[in-house]
């Protein structure tokens, strides 16, 4: 019996996207792809989990308090809602992040879904086996992600098309692929997903 499966979308947030505060360079052309993913796993059955960073106004990952961010995704702002035209089904799992004043909390590892569990909680009640992972930024969350998600354990597949990044030093997200790489993760496409998943969902109906 093939992995149980889980799509992950990382911090597709209105300030991580154009018009945010610090918005991630065409991080909302991967919207409509994301779209696809979120169909395709739900019409699967699998669960979505959504990560999104919440931070509170004072807290030293920000410029103003040390840190080396401008403020953004502040608890109940515009800016940290998860960006409108994103298809979430009303069963996805959110997963709260960076509400420590005193962490940067890059990793959805380091998050709590609504009911206070860790994210590794979370997944491993229900059994699940294997991430696929996508959403912003490429070198920081979706790298975090990954990693510690590797450390977990887990099974990781990046979906190659449906991430990108800061390159706040250029070539930032393409060496952070290639670490995840190294970590074991695998990096793949829509058509190898599509595949993958709808024959999943045939062979257990
Ligand atoms: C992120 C910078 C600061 C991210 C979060 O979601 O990748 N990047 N906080
Ligand atoms: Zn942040």
């Amino acid at each position: 019996m093939s992995a149980r499966k889980a799509l992950v979308l990382v911090d597709v947030q209105n300030d991580f996207l154009p018009g945010g505060s610090l918005p991630v360079p065409e991080g909302d052309r991967i919207v409509p792809l994301l779209n696809r993913y979120i169909d395709l796993f739900h019409r699967a059955g699998l669960p979505i989990y959504a990560t999104r960073d919440w931070h509170p106004e004072q807290t030293r990952h920000f410029k103003a308090y040390g840190g080396v961010w401008p403020p953004h995704c502040v608890q109940g702002t515009r800016g940290a809602e998860f960006h409108p035209d994103l298809n979430l089904p009303p069963e996805t799992i959110i997963v709260s992040k960076g509400m420590d004043p005193n962490e940067d909390s890059y990793s959805g590892f380091q998050g709590r879904t609504p009911d206070g569990h860790t994210f590794t909680e979370a997944l491993k009640a229900r059994e699940i086996e294997h991430l696929y992972v996508g959403g912003v930024a490429t070198d920081y969350c979706v790298r975090h992600t990954v990693l510690d998600a590797r450390r977990e354990g887990f099974q990781v597949t990046v979906l190659e098309d449906a991430i990108r990044g800061v390159d706040l030093v250029p070539g930032d997200s393409e060496r952070a692929l290639r670490e995840m790489v190294e970590a074991g993760a695998r990096i793949a496409r829509w058509e190898d997903i599509a595949r993958e998943i709808a024959a999943r969902a045939e062979a257990s109906s």
